[in-house]
């Protein structure tokens, strides 16, 4: 097992109690008017009043020895100088079986090898713009992750393809701590996420996801292609395209999941249309809406009980996080719940069981850039089996301006652990999962 921080803290900004604070309710789900009157009269509003913030919280005290452990997380950072942070992808990069944390910055592409975090620049200068992100994933099963990355960020132009987007398939050295080779694929302007995706016959493909369609101005005009890109046994030759999607505006991200029982991923998208759920078990993509509010991110996870839940921030860059707990009529949209107004600039979900409970959390980060303000990391915890009430726990402030996160056991310990890229903080953070199991 990797001896945990003992080599490579470069340094530890510091972060308050380990615990971070915890309270029941959000103390501003009711500060505007507007958000009164929604949350008046309806059973989930009490949760949010702070009268019965107390008295809940009194009555969940009393209930402590059910109540699941508080979150306790001990950071590190294992780089300080990062440009931007834009994406984060977690994978075994040489094969030694310890998950290693890849990262596309501003101009350069690196990876940064478990245990000791040095660092490894795979790509630099791809395009004349910088790079927005990254996918890794092991494709032919060797235990060495296969790499895309997405660069050309140039959102304000959507027409000139020269101008913006690119999508690059990473050709790996024999000495994968040397440089890549990259290979230029097929892309769409404003590229902005990819992940490597199950397909039906076992095969991965990469799948990559414009923010706005061609010519959109104001979010408005054609949809963005979505597009899925089958790769070729050698990958320096075509790679055949079939498309996911071409209706979506203002798409900021989306998830695959194994969401059923056949062996192909599915995938939930978050657009100013709302959120979709995509599958392809008779071939071609459809997709049916699951929620109408704007939705910039989307995960995914399981309440106590196992009844499945989505986590989103809303809008794209917004201040709300909410939770959608699966309704009893599955072609219904989802009922939603406010869990927190006062994001600022939200920008990653996780979606994991970081408590070792049996059941998932949610973790929202923002970055806090526009608007400016303090950025954040909190947790929402689940209390009961229909997701009506939920524990609200700080895990991080203003030490890291979130711009990715997410969530992998990285010393295999069985706790999931969280990976941070700050941007106006310039740090690769590591919050080593340390709860009390
Ligand atoms: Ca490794
Ligand atoms: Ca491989
Ligand atoms: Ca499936
Ligand atoms: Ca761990």
């Amino acid at each position: 097992m990797p001896e945990l921080g003992s080599a490579a803290t470069k340094a530890e900004l510091g972060l308050g109690a380990p615990g971070g604070t915890t309270r029941l309710c959000p103390p501003n789900a009711v500060d505007s008017p507007a958000a009164a009157r929604r949350l008046a009269g309806t059973p989930m509003s009490r949760a949010y009043s702070r009268p019965f913030c107390l008295a809940s919280f009194l009555a969940t005290a009393a209930f402590a020895a059910g109540e699941p452990p508080a979150p306790v997380f001990r950071p590190q950072d294992i780089d300080t100088t990062i440009a931007i942070g834009y994406g984060l992808a977690i994978a075994d990069v040489d094969g030694d079986g310890r998950p290693d944390i890849l990262l596309a910055d501003k101009t350069t592409v690196q990876w940064y090898r478990n245990p000791e975090w040095t660092k490894h620049v795979m790509a630099e200068n791809l395009t004349l713009q910088d790079n927005v992100c990254i996918a890794a994933q092991d494709l032919d099963g060797d235990g060495k992750c296969e790499v895309a990355v997405g660069a050309g960020w140039n959102p304000g132009e959507t027409i000139d393809d020269t101008k913006s987007g690119a999508v690059f398939y990473l050709v790996a050295p024999a000495d994968r701590t040397q440089r890549w080779e990259p290979v230029r694929l097929h892309h769409e302007p404003t590229v902005h996420r990819m992940h490597w995706v199950q397909a039906p016959h076992g095969a991965w493909e990469l799948i990559v996801k414009p923010l706005h369609g061609r010519g959109n101005r104001n979010n408005a005009g054609d949809g963005a292609k979505v597009f899925a890109y089958a790769k070729p046994a050698d990958p320096r030759q075509p790679w055949t395209l079939s498309l996911v999607s071409d209706f979506t505006h203002a798409s900021h991200n989306f998830h695959p999941v194994n969401w059923d029982t056949d062996p192909e991923h599915e995938l939930l998208t978050g657009a100013k249309e709302g959120v979709f759920w995509f599958e392809r078990a008779q071939g071609a993509w459809t997709h049916r809406p699951l929620s109408t509010h704007w939705t910039g991110e989307v995960r995914d996870g399981r309440l106590p009980g196992g009844r499945r839940f989505l986590a989103t921030i809303e809008p794209m860059h917004g201040n709300v996080a909410a939770v959608y707990v699966d309704p009893a009529n599955t072609t219904d949209l989802w009922p939603r719940q406010v869990l927190d107004e006062t994001l600022r600039d939200g920008h990653a979900v996780v979606a994991a069981d970081l408590l070792g409970i049996g059941s998932d959390q949610i973790v929202v980060g923002w970055r806090a850039m526009t608007p400016r303000g303090a950025p954040g990391v909190r947790m929402f915890t689940p209390l009961d089996s229909e997701g009506r009430q939920w524990r609200t726990t700080e895990i991080s402030g203003v030490e890291v301006a979130v711009e990715d996160m997410k969530g992998a056991d990285l010393n295999g310990d069985g706790r999931i652990d969280l990976i941070l890229a700050g941007r106006a903080t310039k740090n690769l953070r590591i919050l080593w999962n340390e709860t009390a199991p």
